[in-house]
């Protein structure tokens, strides 16, 4: 039986791969973060009770800025396999936190490295390091694969960039089995909330019930190379079961804007939308509703652009090629965009029924606009 370690693990990707891995018949550590409320809701259909035997999904608390807590781990679990997914994973938020992004994200990487190199696992352990699409930043090709030169354009980049960099140097070093996995943005059902796609099927959920009214985007031309992650996380597993230890681009090969996913978004629930302006004169209006369950008006506006939603540097246009991926390892994802949006705007359907449920029986309800 395999044993692996997942950092991250409370995260979408964490919990998706946890899953996955114990289906495969791993027995799976994940690192989780001390919070002063329940923070593994993603992984709570795996959770076993700690007084059982045999245990085969286990949590630890830990953090990626303490040395210390991971070389006790990796000692103690000896892993075959470490899945480094942990790290304060957004773009925006690291403008506002960029030391702690560098700590937890760029020294975080060298931490997990260190301490297996430490401890003498360098040729029993391989690591997979969560790299991103955001190394590639300002445009200097498209589409961009294992040769495109890196520009990164948030402090969460160049965290990442250093943290690719390091997995690479230790794999050429040491000799270890280190790869980075340059995935592209991938989303679910259980994707953050506050990333632009969720925060779109939450806000089209909530709209068409009636919960809200309507909701602030920022740069609607972003565009994006967007898949599902439970497609990204078995490619996690397959970088890990090649004979070599290589880079690789992971990617959907398709790219579309913000505001064609919030079309998208509101289709699925039977509502077209007819956008009117430029830049931050922009929104969005209800043009028709053929689903008889809701009732919104033609012409409710449903959607503003808030500058605040700007990032101080923008990446514009991620596409990648992930032809290696596909040629070398068989990798061939299972959702387009039209099914990742349907799955996602399902399952927010329902979840927000919850919420209606409770508006009815006098609940107060809260709307975010983060
Ligand atoms: P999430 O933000 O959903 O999950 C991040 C996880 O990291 C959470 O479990 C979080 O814990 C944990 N974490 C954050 N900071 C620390 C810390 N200091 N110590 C320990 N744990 C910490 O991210 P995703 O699942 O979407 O992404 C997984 C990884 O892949 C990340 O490294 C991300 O940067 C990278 N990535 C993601 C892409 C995507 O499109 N999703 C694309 C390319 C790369 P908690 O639950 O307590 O917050
Ligand atoms: P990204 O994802 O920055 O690509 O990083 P995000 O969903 O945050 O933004 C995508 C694009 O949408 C634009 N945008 C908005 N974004 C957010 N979050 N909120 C808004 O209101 C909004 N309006 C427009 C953004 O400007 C951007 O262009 C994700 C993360 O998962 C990273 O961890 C990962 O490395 C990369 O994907 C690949």
């Amino acid at each position: 039986m395999k044993v692996a370690l997942i950092t991250g693990a409370t995260g979408q990707d964490g919990a998706y791969l946890s899953e996955f891995l114990l289906k495969k018949g791993y027995e799976v550590h994940g690192l989780k973060r001390r919070a002063s409320l329940f923070n593994t809701d993603r992984v709570d259909h795996l959770y076993q009770d700690p007084h059982e035997e045999n245990l085969k999904f286990i949590l630890h608390y830990g953090d990626m800025t303490d040395s210390t807590n991971l070389i006790r781990l990796i000692q103690e679990i000896q892993p075959d396999e470490i899945y480094n997914l942990a790290a304060m994973s957004h773009v925006q938020v690291s403008f506002e936190t960029p030391e702690y992004t560098g700590n937890a994200d760029g020294l975080g990487t060298l931490r997990i490295l260190e301490a297996v190199r430490m401890l003498g696992l360098e040729k029993k352990t391989r690591i997979y390091q969560a790299s991103t699409s955001e190394l590639y930043g300002k445009v200097q090709e498209v589409p961009q694969s294992e040769t495109t030169p890196f520009y990164p354009r948030s402090p969460y980049a160049v965290a990442k960039i250093y943290a690719y960099w390091i997995t690479v140097n230790y794999r050429e070093a040491y000799g270890m089995y280190a790869c980075n996995g340059i995935l592209f943005n991938h989303e679910s059902p259980i994707r953050g909330e506050t990333f632009v796609t969720r925060k779109i099927t939450r806000a089209a959920s909530r709209i068409a019930l009636g919960l809200q009214d309507k909701f602030y985007l920022g740069n609607l031309d972003a565009k994006r190379d967007w898949g599902h992650a439970k497609d990204y996380i078995r490619m996690m597993w397959m970088i890990l079961q090649a004979d070599e230890a290589e880079d690789w681009v992971i990617a959907t090969g398709k790219t579309t804007t913000v505001r064609d996913f919030v079309r998208m978004a509101f289709a699925e629930a039977g509502i077209e939308l007819e956008f009117k302006g430029e830049g931050i004169e922009e929104n969005a209006f209800v043009k028709s509703c053929s689903n008889p369950e809701y009732q919104l008006e033609t012409g409710k506006q449903v959607l503003a652009v808030d500058p605040k939603y700007f990032r101080p540097t923008e990446v514009d246009l991620l596409i990648g090629d992930a032809t290696k991926a596909n040629t070398k390892l068989g990798w061939i994802p299972e959702y387009d965009l039209a099914a990742l949006v349907k799955d996602m705007m399902q399952s927010d359907l329902k979840l927000m029924k919850k919420d209606q449920y409770l508006k009815d029986g006098g609940y107060r309800i809260l709307n975010y606009f983060e």
